[in-house]
């Protein structure tokens, strides 16, 4: 199967995430999402994802799956060992709360073209866009925060799609430099989790498109 990413992509992140905690192969194929105007935006790669977004999976079969939340459950479901949800009702929409916490509420607001459009078509100034993206983050941080359980991990003893969504979203703030001291459950999750192989080998700076 093939894994269209870029290194820093959080939601491609998410995808290398729970494709190594299943031990499932993958060739990667390296989107670069600021070159040339954004590869994603080639006709190449349009033809897999028309969204023009990573990540995008092809399956063997070549079945194209889109969009990490989608992808991982698909992969959970085919491939159930280790689970990446607990088995109990109750507990699973805890870990999917959590998990769609990051996807759905903190990410579309700061990832790549929505900061772009911030800066190139509502013409804001760099540090109001900083703002903006640090306003959300700590917002849905200081809920997640209230949320995780005693751990090691955001919820519970096993990693789960939390932490897989929660990770990546982590690294993006300590990117932009968002002050992390009010949150130390959510730390504390990511420091257990890198600890994993699977997580530290999906870490941006362990691709080979990382620059
Ligand atoms: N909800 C989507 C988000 C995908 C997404 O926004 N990907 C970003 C990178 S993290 C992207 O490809 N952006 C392309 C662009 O900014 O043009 C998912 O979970 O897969």
């Amino acid at each position: 199967m093939k894994l269209y990413t870029y290194f820093r992509s959080s939601a491609a992140y998410r995808v290398r995430i729970a494709l190594n905690l299943k031990g499932l192969p993958y060739d990667m194929v390296p989107i670069h999402l600021t070159k040339d105007g954004g590869h994603q935006r080639m006709p190449d790669f349009v033809a897999i994802n028309p969204q023009m977004r990573v990540p995008a999976v092809v399956l063997a079969n070549v079945d194209v799956l889109t969009q990490s939340l989608a992808i991982i459950e698909y992969f959970n479901e085919t491939h159930p060992e280790p689970p990446l949800l607990p088995a109990d009702a109750v507990a699973r929409a805890h870990v999917r709360a959590i998990a769609q916490m990051v996807a759905c509420d903190i990410h579309p607001l700061n990832n790549l073209i929505s900061l772009q459009y911030l800066k190139r078509s509502l013409k804001q100034e760099q540090a109001e866009i900083d703002a903006w993206y640090h306003y959300w983050v700590i917002e849905g941080f200081k809920a997640i925060e209230a949320m995780i359980s005693p751990g090691p991990y955001a919820c519970g003893a096993q990693p789960t799609l939390a932490d897989v969504c929660l990770v990546p979203q982590v690294f993006n703030a300590r990117r932009l430099k968002v002050p992390l001291d009010a949150f130390p459950k959510i730390v504390a999750a990511e420091t257990a989790c890198l600890k994993l192989p699977a997580f530290d080998k999906a870490r941006p700076e362990n691709q080979p498109d990382a620059e």
